[in-house]
């Protein structure tokens, strides 16, 4: 029971009986001044019980009553609507609850073999790096950039906005491929669609994004002038799926965890971009946050699955690259 600026809370009883008491006290007051006696006000009291005296406290707190109830109907609702916001949020509006639910892809993730992710910072290895010295790294999810291992790559002189915008505009169907069957990632623009992003020539100065490519017409193309990294091992499939992500100076992927199958290459066909690389908690015992840049021409290894990463864009040229998962 507490009383608080004369605000009570307690059972009903026990609240007429203090409402009683205190409307009594006043009474009590009011009557002494207005010269009726003691012995008088007592007979009173006898002569009546505590319903019959406050029939109107009765019937104030059966309301009160009901306006409480009320207000915990209002409050469970909203409640309800804002766990389904949450939840919803969570899933990214998607129709699939678990492949975008991150609260449940961080709950249900494997551990990351910390001392076989970290082991002691970035790779570095060189443009003439074989198959088989490859392979010593290929699965560790350790941080690697080979310098120079797409610099032979024709894409270097070919890959830009427009590139990118006569390709998907002389593909039928691949603006719908990516819409339907691959992911648009915005990040530093307003735009929905791949479409709308390689139309928009009002662009502002700066904008990052990225998107998977689903349309075999296209990869066919990309195919020709950005070719497998020789170096993978020859057994590593090369994914159909290609990422390429571009934009101007400034930032480019916000910090983020990828919940994918497996580990990823990354070249950099144009500008220079750096990777800030942070542990997942429970490797920060264990592995430092690290971070990398890749210049034109080079391929990062990163294993998005194991470490939370961000992008940012050197400035000068505008920075486009391609990659993709491998096995
Ligand atoms: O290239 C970027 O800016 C981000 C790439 C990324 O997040 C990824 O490959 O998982
Ligand atoms: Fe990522």
């Amino acid at each position: 029971m507490a009383v608080n600026n004369n605000v009570y809370v307690g059972g009903p009883g026990v609240d007429c009986v203090f409402k009683v008491r205190v409307l009594c006290d006043a009474l009590v007051q009011d009557a002494r001044q207005a010269g009726i006696t003691t012995p008088a006000l007592h007979a009173l009291y006898v002569a009546r019980t505590c319903h019959e005296r406050e029939p109107h406290l009765l019937a104030a707190e059966a309301k009160s009553g009901r306006r409480w109830q009320k207000w915990w109907w209002g409050g469970a609702v909203v409640a309800l609507a804002l766990a389904l916001a949450l939840v919803w949020n969570e899933m990214g509006g998607a129709r699939c609850l678990v492949r975008n639910n991150y609260l449940v892809q961080e709950a249900t993730r494997p551990l990351a073999p910390c001392r076989r992710v970290c082991g002691g910072g970035v790779v570095t290895l060189s443009s003439n790096v074989t198959q088989q010295e490859f392979s010593r790294w290929a699965y560790l999810s350790r941080p690697l950039v080979v310098r120079g291992g797409a610099a032979h790559w024709p894409a270097l002189h070919t890959f830009s906005e427009s590139f990118f915008r006569s390709l998907y505009d002389n593909v039928p169907g691949s603006y719908q491929a990516v819409a339907q069957d691959c992911q648009f990632l915005p990040f530093r623009t307003r735009y929905l669609t791949l479409h709308a992003a390689l139309h928009d020539l009002t662009r502002p100065q700066r904008w990052y994004f990225g998107w998977s490519n689903c349309s075999p017409g296209v990869a066919a193309v990309l195919r020709e002038v950005a070719p497998r990294p020789a170096f993978l091992p020859l057994h590593a499939e090369h994914s159909a799926l290609d990422w390429i992500f571009m934009g101007t100076h400034g930032p480019g992927a916000a910090w983020h965890l990828d919940y994918v199958q497996r580990p990823s290459w990354q070249a950099q066909i144009r500008g220079s971009k750096t990777w800030h690389l942070h542990p997942v908690p429970e490797c920060s015992d264990t592995c430092s946050p690290l971070s990398l840049t890749a210049h034109r021409g080079d391929i990062v290894f990163v294993d998005t699955n194991q470490w939370y990463h961000t992008t940012v864009i050197h400035p000068g040229d505008i920075s486009i690259t391609i990659g993709s998962e491998y096995d």
